[in-house]
């Protein structure tokens, strides 16, 4: 049976491909979901792409996918590194998890190398560049 995987974006991704290209890379969050849905059916997955500036909301979208989902690629953009509650969300998922970032939060500035995400996850997927979300979906694919 085909599987849905939550593709969860958080805080000012939705300016992604609008602003700072040199470093998040010129496609927006439309053209990676448009991406995502065009190999989707070959991985025999359905995406449901999602983008929060609200930590809140980004949680009770994990809540939902505990029932709906198989499997979370997330991107929690500026939470990573400070949300224990999304962390504890992704906790109470039971399927696989994979923390994608756009840019290698490992070779910035050290606030970045902390994740709570990572203290979850199945998988990480950092410094790809935007390619780095259909990738993970390949690999999540593979996982559910
Ligand atoms: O590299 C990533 O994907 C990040 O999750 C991006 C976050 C940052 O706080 C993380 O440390 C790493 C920032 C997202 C900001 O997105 C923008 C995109 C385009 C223009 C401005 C901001």
């Amino acid at each position: 049976m085909t599987k849905q995987i939550l593709v969860l974006n958080g805080p000012n991704l939705n300016l992604l491909g609008q602003r700072e290209p040199e470093k998040y890379g010129s496609k927006t969050l439309a053209d990676v979901a448009s991406e995502l849905a065009a190999i989707a059916p070959a991985l025999d997955v359905t995406v449901w792409m999602a983008q929060s500036n609200s930590e809140g909301t980004l949680i009770d979208h994990i809540h939902t996918a505990r029932d709906t989902c198989a499997g979370i690629i997330i991107n929690a953009g500026g939470y990573t590194h400070t949300s224990v509650a999304i962390m504890d969300a992704l906790n109470a998922f039971d399927g696989p998890v994979i923390e994608l970032h756009v840019t290698d939060i490992y070779a910035r500035e050290q606030f970045r190398h902390h994740s709570y995400i990572a203290m979850r996850a199945d998988k990480g997927i950092v410094g790809e560049g935007t390619d780095g979300y259909s990738h993970a979906l390949r690999e999540i694919a593979e996982m559910v």
